[in-house]
């Protein structure tokens, strides 16, 4: 179980480590306002609730100190605010005087976040988002931890559950009550039917918002001397990988990071794929083998004049966008045609990219972790085993394989949660969230 309430009182800086105009330092549990008294002296007795308090902290600097009584703050708990100038030494002095207090200890990575679950405040699928929103390094990543943060996913969850427990509970009354489960068959298929739909939908979405969340790895592979190498400059808009007439220029792979539509993506140049290259280049060509294994979309660079292009499209393993490569020079029937050279084509192909990737989709509910897509498959395979027992084995089966659904997607939303996967949750977190 995860409610066990928690009686120490904890601390830390919430703030970055860097220099900033203000910074923060939380207090939460039983003894907080306590011990925030011993730094802030002027603090009232009763300090009015969420009351910004101009005060001096630890006799150093002016700030703000607010109270945020239990139940209604992020931990649920008590909680104290200080906001001295945003200097980290001064930051950690304040924080080592809080702690000669002897009911207050350093909180560890990601505690408070970590106690607004156990207290209720928000569910595990919540709680995950924050630790995704403050790494977020996109837009797109921002917008898609935010949107988790408020619930979008713990909702398609709720949701889902709202309808399979009252199906669980007819399926056990029919099991307690054979006589009256006459034609109850038809019913329970649609109803399976219709959650079936409602996840395998979530999970189709769910990749669409991984992708806004962590980024897309783009990589550029193909024939020697196509121009690989002159488009990924042209696309970063700087002169990043070399460029030469001469084939197997590029043996090593080089990876830039570009914004397409608010979307992070990777872009990913390598050496060009041929037989009889020597050694250091065929070392390259391994690694090419190995980028194009984690891509998320493949770009096949052609030159005009490239034959067969089956053999080049089968190197990837998922999606190819085969390129037109130096379209100035001349065209191809197949293929997005682009000149690095003269920039024809260029924009249109970022729009591409982006459609393809999803990008400006970063609402969409994201299935971010593999713990989620795992639970969720999970969820799916119950209901659908339990949609074949209906017509080829027992009600027992249908209800055991509804209840192992229900379990999974607990899991997603933290019901039950046990203590080393909230310890490996949580510890993603950084100190002070
Ligand atoms: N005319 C023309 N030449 C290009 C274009 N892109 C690349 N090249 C030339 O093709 C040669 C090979 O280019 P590079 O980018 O190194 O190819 P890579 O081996 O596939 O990386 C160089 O001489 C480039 O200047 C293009 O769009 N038009
Ligand atoms: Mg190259």
């Amino acid at each position: 179980m995860t409610s066990a309430p928690s009686s120490s009182t904890i601390a830390a800086i919430a703030t970055g480590p860097a220099a900033g105009g203000v910074g923060v330092i939380r207090i939460s549990g039983p003894a907080a306002l306590e011990a925030a008294r011993r730094v802030v002296p002027g603090l009232p007795l009763f300090p009015a609730p969420r009351h910004a308090y101009l005060a001096s902290i630890a006799g150093l600097d002016d700030g703000l100190v607010i109270h945020f009584p239990a139940p209604n703050s992020y931990t649920g708990e008590e909680v104290v605010e200080l906001m001295p100038h945003g200097s980290p030494k001064l930051l950690s002095m304040v924080l080592q005087r809080l702690c000669e207090h002897p009911a207050l200890r350093l909180a560890e990575p990601g505690e408070f976040t970590r106690r607004a679950f156990v207290n209720g405040r928000i569910d595990l699928a919540r709680a995950e988002a924050v630790a995704d929103l403050v790494a977020a390094q996109s837009e797109a990543g921002v917008r898609s931890a935010a949107a988790q943060l408020a619930g979008a996913l713990s909702q398609r969850i709720d949701a889902a559950k709202s309808r399979l427990v009252p199906l669980h509970a007819d399926l056990e009354a029919c099991l307690d009550f054979p006589d009256e489960a006459e034609g109850a068959d038809a019913l329970v298929a649609a109803r399976l039917d219709a959650v079936l739909e409602d996840l395998e939908a979530l999970a189709a979405q769910g990749a669409v918002g991984a992708l806004a969340r962590r980024g897309a790895h783009v990589v550029l592979y193909g024939p020697v001397n196509a121009g690989k190498s002159t488009l990924f400059n042209a696309l970063l808009g700087t002169r990043r990988a070399l460029v030469d007439p001469e084939p197997g220029t590029t043996r090593d792979v080089l990876e830039a990071i570009i914004e397409l539509q608010g979307l992070q993506v990777t872009l990913v140049d390598t050496a060009g794929l041929r037989a009889g290259a020597g050694r250091v280049e065929a070392l390259g060509i391994e690694k090419t083998r190995e980028a194009l294994r984690g891509a998320d979309l493949a770009l096949l660079v052609v030159p005009p004049d490239a034959t067969d292009l089956g053999a080049w499209r089968s190197e990837a393993s998922g999606e190819v966008l085969v390129i037109a490569a130096k379209s100035d020079l001349g065209r191809r029937s197949e293929g997005f045609p682009v000149s690095a050279a003269n920039g024809q084509g260029l924009s249109d192909l970022k729009a591409e990219l982006a459609r393809r990737l999803g990008a400006g989709k970063a609402e969409a509910v994201a299935l971010a972790s593999e713990r989620h897509r795992d639970a969720l498959r999970r969820a799916t395979e119950a209901l659908q085993r339990a949609r074949a027992a209906l017509d080829a084995s027992t009600l027992e089966v249908v209800a055991g394989e509804t209840a192992v659904a229900l379990d999974a997607l607990d899991e997603i939303t933290g019901q039950d949660a046990r203590t080393e996967l909230l310890d490996a949750i949580f510890q993603r977190f950084c100190i002070g969230k």
